[in-house]
C-alpha cells in the first residue's frame, strides 16, 4: 500500500506506527536510493555504502524482539517496508529479506542463546552481513536432494559441497549453510553457521547477469571446511527447518513485488497522460486505458491479499500454503504489470531513463527464486487436492 497507488483506500487499514515506518522507508528510497540505482544497475554493483543505513533505520530483522537490538514491529510494518524497498529495486529488498528472514530468523528460531546474543545485534545494525546457502547447482526446486554434507570430526564438523545463486554471498561475514549430516544411520538436513574466514570456504560471483544487476549473487564452495561444534544451529532438523525460513522470506516478497508493480504502474500512467500520438495523449485511447485498468485492478487485489496475509501472520495462524498463493500471485501480477508498462512506454520503455525495464528484468528472477511460480502452484494444488505432483 502507498498513498499514491491505493485505489481501495487501504491506507485506512493501517495503524499510525505502520504508516510512520512505511513513510520512513519511502523517504529513504526517494532521497538516498533512487539517485544512485540507475548507475549501480548499469555497472552491475550493489550499493554497499547504504548497508549501514538499513541497520540505522531498523529495517533488518525488524519483527524480532528489541532485546536483540531489533525493532520488534509487526508483520504489516515489515511488509510495507519490503514494498517500499522493492519500489526502489528488487535487489535492495532481497538484501533485507536475506539478512532478516534467511539469516536472522534461523538464528533466532534454531540458534543457541550464545549464537543469538552474539549474532543478532551485529546483524541488526549491519555490522555483520549474512547469506543463506540452500540451492545447489543440481538442486534448486528440490533442495531435499542436496549433496552438501557435514561429517563429525575433531570436535566439530567438516563441510563439503557447493551452493549456487547465493544472494550477498561474497559480501557476507556469515553464511547460514544447509547440509546433510548422518545421524543414527540416517541423513538429516542441519543448519550451520560458517564465518567467511574459515579455511576451505571460498566464494565467487556469478558473471553475466541481466537481472538483479544491482545485487550480489555468488557461489559458495566448501572443501574440507572445518567449523567448531558450536557453529551447528542446534534446533534445526530436516528439510522443514530451511523451508520455515523460506516462508518468512516469501511473505516479504509477496509485499515487495507490489512495490515494483506500483513503480511500473506510476511510470506508465504518467507517460500515458503526457505522450501524444496521432491526435491526443495515448492515455485517451481505449486500448491503453484497458492496460492501465488491468494493472491497477491486479495491484489492488494483490494489496488485499498481502494485507490479509499480514493479519493472519500477526495472529499466528498463517499457513505456508497461503504464503505460496500470495508469492505466486503477487509476483506474477508484478511481472505482468511491468510488461504492460514497458509496452505503454514504447521505445522509451527499453531504456533505463525509466525504471520499468529494470523492474521487469528483476522480476524475472523474483518469479523464479524462493520457489518458482510452478512450485507454488503445485504446493497449492497439493493442499487443495491432497495429492502430490512432486514425486
Ligand atoms: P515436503 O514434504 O513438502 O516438506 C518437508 C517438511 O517441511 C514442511 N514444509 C514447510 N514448512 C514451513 N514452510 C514451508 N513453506 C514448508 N513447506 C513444507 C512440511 O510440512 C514437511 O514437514 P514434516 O513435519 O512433515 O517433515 O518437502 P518436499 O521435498 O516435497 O518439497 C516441497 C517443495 C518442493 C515445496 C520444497 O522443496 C520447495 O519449497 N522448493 C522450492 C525451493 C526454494 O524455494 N528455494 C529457495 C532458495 S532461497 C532463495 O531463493 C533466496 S532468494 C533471495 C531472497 O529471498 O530475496
Ligand atoms: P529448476 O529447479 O531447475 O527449475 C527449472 C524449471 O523447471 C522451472 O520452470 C521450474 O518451475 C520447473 N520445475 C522444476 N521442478 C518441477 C516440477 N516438479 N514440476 C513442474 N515444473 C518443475 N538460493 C539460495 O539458496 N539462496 C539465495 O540467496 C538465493 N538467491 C538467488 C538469487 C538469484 C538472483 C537467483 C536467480 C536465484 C537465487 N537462489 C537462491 C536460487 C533460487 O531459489 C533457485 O534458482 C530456484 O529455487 C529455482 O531453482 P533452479 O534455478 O535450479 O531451477
Amino acid at each position: 500500500m502507498s498513498s499514491d497507488v491505493d485505489y481501495y483506500n487501504l491506507e485506512d487499514l493501517l495503524g499510525q506506527e505502520e504508516r510512520l515506518v512505511r513513510d520512513v522507508a519511502r523517504r529513504f528510497i526517494d532521497d538516498e536510493f533512487m539517485p544512485r540505482i540507475q548507475l549501480c544497475f548499469r555497472e552491475g554493483r550493489f550499493p554497499t555504502e547504504l548497508i549501514p543505513r538499513l541497520g540505522e533505520l531498523g529495517f533488518l530483522g525488524m519483527t524480532l524482539p528489541t532485546e536483540y537490538g531489533c525493532a520488534g514491529l509487526n508483520n504489516i510494518a515489515y511488509g510495507l517496508v519490503s514494498q517500499e524497498l522493492e519500489r526502489g529495486d528488487s535487489g535492495l529488498r532481497s538484501f533485507a529479506s536475506v539478512q532478516s528472514s534467511l539469516v536472522m530468523y534461523p538464528i533466532f528460531q534454531f540458534g543457541s542463546d550464545e549464537q543469538k546474543k552474539f549474532w543478532l545485534p551485529r546483524l541488526a545494525t549491519a555490522e555483520a552481513v549474512g547469506c543463506f546457502g540452500l540451492t545447489e547447482p543440481d538442486f534448486g526446486s528440490n533442495p531435499g536432494g542436496m549433496l552438501t554434507r557435514a561429517r563429525r570430526e575433531r570436535g566439530g564438523y567438516v563441510l563439503n559441497g557447493t551452493k549456487r545463486w547465493i544472494t550477498n554471498g561474497s559480501i557476507s561475514d556469515l553464511a547460514v549453510v544447509w547440509a546433510k549430516l548422518e545421524e543414527d544411520g540416517t541423513d538429516v538436513i542441519r543448519g550451520f553457521l560458517v564465518e567467511k574466514e574459515r579455511t576451505g570456504f571460498t566464494r565467487r560471483d556469478i558473471p553475466g547477469k541481466f537481472s538483479f544487476r544491482a545485487s550480489v549473487t555468488s557461489e559458495l564452495i566448501f572443501e574440507d571446511c572445518w567449523i567448531p561444534e558450536d557453529n551447528l544451529l542446534p534446533k534445526t532438523g530436516g528439510l522443514k527447518s530451511p523451508l520455515m525460513c523460506l516462508t518468512q522470506a516469501r511473505y516479504g516478497i509477496a509485499w515487495g513485488a507490489l512495490g515494483a508493480a506500483m513503480a511500473c504502474y506510476e511510470s506508465a500512467l504518467e507517460y500515458a497522460q503526457n505522450r501524444v500520438m496521432f491526435s491526443r495523449p495515448i492515455g485517451g485511447y481505449q486500448l491503453v486505458q484497458a492496460k492501465l485498468v488491468t494493472m491497477i485492478t491486479e495491484i489492488t487485489k494483490g494489496q488485499l491479499l498481502a494485507h490479509r496475509l499480514g493479519t493472519l501472520k500477526d495472529a499466528g495462524s498463517m499457513r505456508p500454503q497461503q504464503v505460496s498463493m500470495a508469492k505466486m500471485n503477487n509476483v506474477s501480477t508484478a511481472l505482468h504489470t511491468a510488461r504492460l508498462a514497458r509496452d505503454i512506454l514504447g521505445g522509451n520503455g527499453i531504456t533505463d531513463d525509466y525504471p520499468v525495464i529494470r523492474h521487469l528484468l528483476n522480476l524475472e528472477t523474483v518469479n523464479t527464486y524462493e520457489g518458482t511460480e510452478d512450485i507454488h502452484r503445485l504446493t497449492i494444488g497439493r493442499d487443495v487436492t491432497g495429492l502430490s505432483a512432486f514425486e
